[in-house]
């Protein structure tokens, strides 16, 4: 409860109650036509044909457009002045525009304000590039405090923030509980050489590469857990597929018989998020020229080895020994379920167990083999899933197979050693998901601040 005895307060909650009664959001001017109207927010566009003087002003909820007449002199000299990315309150009229002049193009293409007076909140510098062009990645980047306000970014990550309330709304319904795992951490779970490791006081730790074994520990807690996280992977290159620090959407589950209850949530999961995007983003993937895509009843699936018996026909390659899929198998793969089963979603499954990380359920129907898989959407690997190890001793056993002392990981074994379910999980990689989603080349696209091995907001080498 906010203390209103407290003076400070009270007046900046008077303050700010009297701004938002006054203010109308530009998607809601319809429901005032005739009246006299405030808005707020940035002038988008401002166009001088002399007497008339047009803005598009932008707020969070949409763009509309509004007249300065030279019969309002004092609003008239203000819009003169206005320039893109000014920050505005202006009040008018909101008139329904004649038939023939209605933009069809715009949710507000019907009302035009007639503004009556223009206060400025502050000013802005002219832009360091065209808004209206073509920009190049870099440029895109360098300027993203800019560029995130252009409509193509507000479409992307509004339909990012519609794909995590999905995500949590789901879960939270069947039974989840949301868990906010730590990001530093003593050993790191995937066993890979792509941590970064730094000083904590002395001792090393590690950035989080993903929230395993939390996720798993708090299965003995709540048997249902997710989260959606920021996690780390020192990749160094630069790829259309890699981020060094990327958003990984997580559950858990407890009392599964086998990691195929894993993939039917998973699958149940993005029907929902599929339904909330055709109820929510229709605009946004209208903007971008994508397409919701259909989740089928059931989603095909191979084993790897089915898989690669197919690449190697189709393309005369012999990955049979491979344990890992290519870019470009993966792209094919995709390829291949859309003609054969019409899904944009194909499962890979039983990826052999030498090359899974420690905590991995061996098939004890086809031995050296994962319960476990991979789910590739439109070209791309978005998650890994699979059953986990939930007795002690074996995994104390795949930890030394694996070449590493089971000493180190004597907290996470706790939760072992005193009773877990079998379960299992997945992780799915949120900027992935968004991109192929979107249609966007590049899964640094889908960050708000990407970073990779030549960029932390700014290029490293500048
Ligand atoms: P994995 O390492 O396969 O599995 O990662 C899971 C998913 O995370 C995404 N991803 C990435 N996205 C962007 N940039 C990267 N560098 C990157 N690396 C991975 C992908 C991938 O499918 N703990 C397991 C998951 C589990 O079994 O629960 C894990 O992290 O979409």
């Amino acid at each position: 409860m906010l203390d209103i005895r407290c003076p400070t307060f009270r007046f900046k909650l008077t303050n700010l109650c009297k701004f938002m009664n006054e203010r109308t959001y530009i998607k809601n001017a319809h429901e005032k036509i005739g009246q006299e109207i405030v808005i707020a927010g940035w002038v988008n566009v401002r166009r001088d044909h002399g007497k008339l003087i047009f803005l598009d002003v932008r707020d969070a909820t949409g763009i509309i457009q509004a007249v300065a007449l030279p019969s309002h002199k004092e609003a008239h000299d203000a819009a003169k002045e206005l320039r893109p990315e000014w920050v505005v309150s202006i009040k008018g009229i909101a008139n329904k525009r004649p038939e023939k002049m209605i933009n069809q193009d715009s949710p507000t293409g019907d009302i035009e304000l007639e503004i009556t007076s223009i206060e400025i909140f502050s000013r802005a510098e002219e832009l360091p590039f065209d808004k209206d062009g073509e920009l190049n990645l870099d440029t895109y980047f360098d300027y993203l405090p800019l560029t995130l306000r252009t409509e193509r970014s507000r479409a992307i990550f509004s339909v990012q923030a519609n794909i995590i309330a999905a995500f949590r709304n789901f879960l939270t319904e069947n039974n989840f509980v949301e868990i906010q795992p730590p990001k530093i951490i003593g050993e790191d779970a995937e066993g890979g050489a792509n941590s970064f490791t730094f000083d904590y006081f002395g001792h090393t730790a590690h950035l989080a590469q993903s929230p395993q074994f939390y996720k798993q520990i708090m299965v003995g807690v709540f048997e249902k857990v997710f989260t959606t996280t920021s996690v780390y992977r020192a990749e160094k290159h630069s790829t259309t597929r890699h981020l060094n620090e990327y958003t990984s959407l997580d559950l858990e589950m407890g009392f599964i018989n086998d990691h195929r209850d894993v993939m039917r949530t998973e699958r149940a999961l993005l029907a929902h998020i599929m339904r909330v995007l055709e109820e929510t983003s229709k605009k946004e993937f209208a903007l971008l020229g994508a397409e919701i895509p259909v989740v089928p009843e059931e989603i095909p699936s191979l084993k790897l080895r089915e898989a690669q018996k197919l690449l190697s026909e189709a393309l005369g390659v012999d990955c049979a020994n491979e344990p890992d899929l290519e870019p470009q198998h993966e792209r094919w793969l995709c390829e291949y379920a859309q003609k054969t089963y019409g899904s944009d979603f194909i499962f890979i499954t039983h990826f052999p167990m030498s090359k899974r990380p420690m905590y991995t359920f061996e098939d004890p129907a086809d031995k050296d083999y994962a319960r476990g898989f991979d789910l590739l959407f439109r070209g791309i690997e978005i998650t890994t899933g699979g059953q986990r190890i939930h007795e002690y001793q074996t995994l104390v056993e795949s930890i030394k197979k694996k070449g590493l002392e089971p000493e180190k990981f004597s907290f996470y074994l706790q939760a072992f050693k005193y009773g877990m379910p079998p379960h299992g999980g997945f992780g799915m990689g949120l900027e992935r998901l968004t991109a192929k989603l979107l249609g966007l080349e590049n899964v640094k696209e889908a960050a708000l601040f990407p970073r990779d091995i030549n960029r932390i907001d700014k290029l490293l080498s500048q």
